[in-house]
């Protein structure tokens, strides 16, 4: 993840669109190899992210027929569902909505669960082995594809329960393009040897019988949690709560 600058604060009563902010400045988080002065870089050519400069230039009305989050298009400009970020520009393969599909493995160990996360190769921090959905994968194939490729567990033939179909707090988002996810809980009786590989440093299995639990596990070895998952992770564990009393 490239590094992206740090953005103006949007006050609460500022962040919707319908609020009129005339001085409102977001900063350009659009790194070199997205800048069409730039050139577009050859990883962009070679298709991990869209060619196009401008948003304009994009006909969104497919993509807004499919997308997690109903979005508006203004002056041909895609904008995000939460309002403003205090980001414009782009720092993600696409403009407008990034699916992106997040497996939640839980193993059922005697000594509570464990969630399965990998430390990410762009900032070092722990988050769940997911990614984005590739041009004509459905969500369910991606879960497990960027499951088995970022830690070797492969758990194609499992039935995951969806728990959500939400927005990310991803820091690469901006006003025109942001993540999306379909996040969803596989539960398995014991932990799965687990690899980092791909794009994660490494993968491992923590203890999960509350938030707390799991971050001090991960700060105890100095490590940090992915910000942008915490939500996700609080909607797990509501899920497993549920499942025990039900
Ligand atoms: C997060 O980034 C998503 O929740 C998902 O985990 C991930 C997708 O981005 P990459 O890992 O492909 O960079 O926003």
């Amino acid at each position: 993840m490239p590094a992206t600058a740090a953005a103006p604060a949007v006050p609460e009563g500022l962040r919707s669109w319908s609020v009129a902010w005339p001085a409102y400045s977001p900063v350009d988080i659009t790194p070199a190899e997205l800048r069409a002065d730039g050139g577009l870089a050859e990883s962009v050519r070679e298709g991990w992210a869209e060619g196009a400069t401008d948003p304009t230039m994009i006909d969104f009305a497919p993509r807004q027929a499919v997308a997690l989050l109903p979005y508006l298009v203004v002056d041909g400009r895609p904008l995000n569902p939460i309002g403003r970020t205090g980001r414009t520009g782009r720092n993600l393969g696409l403009w407008g909505e990034n699916a992106a599909a997040d497996p939640v493995v839980i193993a059922d160990t005697a000594a509570g669960p464990h969630v399965l996360l990998i430390r990410r190769s762009d900032c070092g921090q722990w988050a769940f082995p997911g990614g984005m959905v590739d041009p004509g994968e459905t969500a369910p194939a991606a879960l497990v594809r960027e499951l088995c490729e970022e830690t070797g567990v492969d758990l194609s033939d499992a039935s995951p329960v969806v728990l959500a179909r939400t927005y990310v707090d991803d820091p690469r988002n901006s006003d025109q393009a942001w993540v999306c996810s379909t996040v969803a809980l596989f539960r398995v009786p014991v932990p799965l040897e687990a690899v980092g590989s791909d794009d994660a440093l490494d993968a491992r299995w923590f203890p999960f019988t509350s938030l707390d639990r799991l971050c001090g596990a991960i700060t105890a070895e100095g490590g940090q949690l992915y910000a942008a998952h915490t939500p996700l992770l609080t909607t797990a564990h509501e899920r497993l709560t549920w499942d025990e009393v039900a």
